[in-house]
């Protein structure tokens, strides 16, 4: 691990230039606090709507060019990423905090992603039909939508841009993106690849800043026409509410509180595995981590030996040891709040089964053992707000009825798991929970690339990301008559 990477300095990318000026701020490794990865420049608001009015400009030819020229375009992102997938995935681990191997793993995923929109700019198609009056065709088809603004969260710094980029430009849109301020070397590293493999100028543009510069100027301008968020239900409704006002399309992905339903004649190893999984790894840092366990009677007391066993065979550890399993919460901020859910529940009357204390692991960064609450309540605030840390709680539960009524009683609706051998309480599970997807016998996280992605309620406002879904928020649907001859 090199200490001198702090004289790297990681620009933004407008209208095809880089450039480094402006206040400039840490990027911290938060496996060991001495390690500064490098500096981003934070740009200004000035700078955001200059990148705005790039995207513009660019959109007229990138919105006309054919889908050759954009399918080689994501073609040689995705192979590009692919081919460094480790020495990418290793950096957003080294800034993220999440072990190596789910680091290199998000790494090859954005590169899928990247190759996956490269095919579905080929099978971008219309309809044709005939009018009810006689000798005019219709035809539907699907047109960019304009300037996309997009802004991501820290917790998954190449998969879930690359979501976003790659199917904002597959559909002929132009792009101006505010990565979270934590992981400004892994946008650093996407951004380049982007325009290496020779994206027009204007057409890709990366701000780095602040959400009250960066993110209030893309919320403002009007020449965006459409916002993608992933983050915070907090900034998800900031960010609603100034889309409504100015008419711009939005899609938000907000928060989960998901629940994982264990019922009496589930495979015990396989509900543990789904429940440790999906509760700790990635540090619990996912909309769609386990956070609530609901577990029936007959089971729930060999459950939680067995998952607090699994979790005290879990190496909390520096994200770039292979012998982690879990690496450190992403900032202090980040801990402290865990903590205080910790302080939070106990004082709330659940009882702290496992873990929940800041570990030492022999170099400052922020470390915390994964916490397990059991006798919770799903009234209880550690059962009703998101944490986004490794904290989670066991309720009780009756029978399959009440598993399911206590499942689907939060206001978010993201991921939804069960862990049963029974075919008809699963099937009924996944007719009945009310969440945009549902895991049976798999943790509520853990997505593919190529299939929808989004929630109900809370969790989500506007149309699914990924897969062939991302057509509905990345085109505009034109309906043409013609008059025949
Ligand atoms: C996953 O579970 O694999 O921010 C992906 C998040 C989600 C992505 C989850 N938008 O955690």
């Amino acid at each position: 691990m090199s200490l001198s990477g702090s004289q790297t300095i990681y620009g933004n990318l407008i209208d095809g230039e880089w450039s480094t000026g402006g206040e400039l701020a840490e990027d911290i490794n938060p496996s060991d606090t001495r390690d500064v990865v490098g500096r981003s420049a934070r740009a200004s608001r000035q700078d955001a709507d200059h990148a705005i009015a790039s995207a513009r400009q660019a959109f007229a030819g990138w919105s006309h060019s054919g889908p050759q020229q954009r399918h080689d375009l994501l073609k040689q992102i995705g192979d590009e990423i692919l081919a460094r997938k480790d020495e990418i995935g290793r950096l957003l681990s080294r800034e993220e905090g999440k072990t190596l191997a789910e680091g290199v793993g998000e790494t090859a995923r954005a590169g899928q992603v990247f190759l996956f929109f490269a095919q579905e700019v080929l099978r971008l198609a219309g309809e044709k039909l005939g009018s009810v009056r006689p000798a005019i065709d219709i035809e539907i088809t699907r047109e960019p939508v304009g300037v996309i603004g997009i802004i991501t969260p820290w917790n998954f710094p190449i998969a879930l841009p690359s979501w976003k980029i790659a199917a904002a430009l597959a559909y002929g849109n132009t792009v101006v993106w505010k990565p979270a301020d934590l992981v400004p070397a892994t946008a650093n590293a996407l951004a380049s690849i982007i325009k290496r493999a020779g994206c027009p100028k204007g057409v890709f543009n990366l701000v780095n800043g602040r959400g009250s510069v960066v993110g209030e100027a893309i919320l403002a301008n009007p020449d965006v026409a459409a916002v993608t968020f992933t983050g915070s239900v907090q900034t998800g409704s900031r960010v609603a509410a100034a889309c409504v006002s100015s008419f711009k399309k939005m899609q938000l992905e907000m928060g989960g509180k998901n629940p994982l339903i264990v019922l009496d004649d589930a495979d015990l190893e396989v509900a543990v595995e789904c429940a440790a999984n999906g509760a700790f790894f990635s540090t619990g840092q996912r909309c769609t981590a386990s956070s609530r366990l609901i577990v029936t009677e007959a089971i729930h007391d060999r459950f939680v030996a067995a998952l607090v066993a699994r979790m005290r065979s879990l190496s909390v550890g520096d994200a770039l040891d292979p012998a982690s399993h879990i690496g450190p919460v992403v900032d202090d901020n980040q801990l402290r709040q865990n903590l205080g859910y910790v302080d939070i529940g106990r004082t709330d009357g659940a009882k702290l089964a496992e873990g929940g204390e800041l570990l030492d692991a022999g170099k400052p960064g922020h470390y915390m053992r994964p916490a397990l609450f059991t006798e919770a309540d799903n009234s209880m605030r550690i059962a009703r707000e998101e944490i986004f840390g490794p904290v989670a709680c066991v309720i009780r539960a009756r029978d399959y009825e009440e598993a399911l009524a206590i499942a689907n009683d939060t206001a978010f609706g993201l991921s939804a798991g069960i862990c049963t051998t029974s075919l008809k309480h699963a099937s009924h599970f996944r007719r009945n929970a009310e969440a945009g997807i549902v895991m049976v016998n798999l943790p509520t996280a853990g997505i593919d690339f190529h299939v929808p992605f989004g929630g109900r309620k809370g969790s989500s406002y506007g149309p699914r990301e990924q897969g062939r879904y991302a057509a509905e928020f990345y085109t505009t649907v034109k309906t043409a008559y013609v008059m025949a001859g």
